[in-house]
């Protein structure tokens, strides 16, 4: 992220009360504490019209953005901050969902080059050569960086008796068996297919924020809003609630729609039912 974007994300934080998590969290930007109940954010700012989203946009983020609120600050060239949109999860489904569907042929064909029978000896062979036991060097050539130190010595299955003082004697981990560097082996083929399978930088552009394409216009629930600059932060929580009730409301009227739909259905058959004994 650019010193700039940086900056525009901890006045937005700043601005709508929203607390920042542990980095490791990675994708939530920020979190609103809304009566106890976290909600994740995932911030955005421009100085264009339309919003560019990651580098290797991939499987990963759309898994993470899936249940992320969106609030997107508009600066003009000064920097300023113009206006602001929010949108709940809803909102930014249809356009996850675009993107999901448009890779989602990448990630068939990559899929299909993993099948059973793929990674096998021969193949670990010629990478590694033959050997009985693998060390932590093979192991490194394979996973390179995807792996902590940690997760290199946890993975390892093959142990040498080690005396200690006191004639204690501890088992070792020294290396991998075969069974093992396979497994290693798939796990890097795994890491491979996803990042071939990635989007360079989609952008949201200036329709979705329209509703001339996306969630529709301010009728439709699943709007973008506009969040009050003159009263950010209890704005902000207002909209966030009332999406969630939207939510809750749409779920209720599904829940309601099968239920009379199970009625009807036990009436007609019960109806079909009395027509026979009378015949
Ligand atoms: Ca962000």
């Amino acid at each position: 992220m650019s010193v700039q974007d940086d900056k525009r994300e901890n006045q937005l934080r700043k601005l709508f009360h929203l607390e920042k998590r542990d980095e490791s969290r990675i994708g939530t930007d920020a979190v609103l504490d809304l009566d106890g109940v976290e909600i994740p954010f995932e911030l955005k700012s421009t100085t264009t019209d339309s919003v560019t989203t990651a580098r290797d946009f991939g499987k990963e983020h759309i898994r993470k953005w899936k249940n992320k609120h969106w609030l997107i600050g508009f600066y003009d060239k000064k920097q300023e901050l113009e206006r602001c949109l929010y949108g709940s999860p809803e909102t930014m489904a249809p356009w996850i969902k675009s993107i999901e569907e448009y890779i989602k042929p990448d990630i068939q064909i990559l899929e299909g080059l993993l099948r059973p029978g793929v990674i096998t000896l021969p193949l670990l062979y010629k990478i590694l050569g033959q050997q009985e036991v693998y060390d932590i060097k093979d192991a490194i050539k394979i996973q390179k960086r995807q792996f902590s130190n940690e997760q290199y010595k946890k993975m390892m299955d093959v142990f040498e008796d080690r005396v200690v003082r006191r004639n204690k004697v501890i088992k070792q981990p020294i290396g991998y068996s075969r069974q093992r560097m396979l497994e290693i082996l798939e796990l890097r083929c795994r890491y491979l297919v996803d990042r071939g399978s990635t989007l360079n930088n989609p952008h949201i552009n200036a329709k979705y924020f329209t509703g001339e394409e996306g969630p529709g216009t301010d009728l439709n629930s699943a709007s973008w809003k506009t969040v009050d600059l003159d009263n950010p932060a209890e704005h902000l929580k207002e909209l966030v609630k009332e999406a969630l009730q939207q939510k809750q409301i749409a779920f209720q009227i599904i829940e309601e729609t099968k239920l009379v739909e199970e009625i009807t259905e036990e009436f007609l058959q019960q109806e079909a039912g009395e027509e026979d004994e009378e015949d």
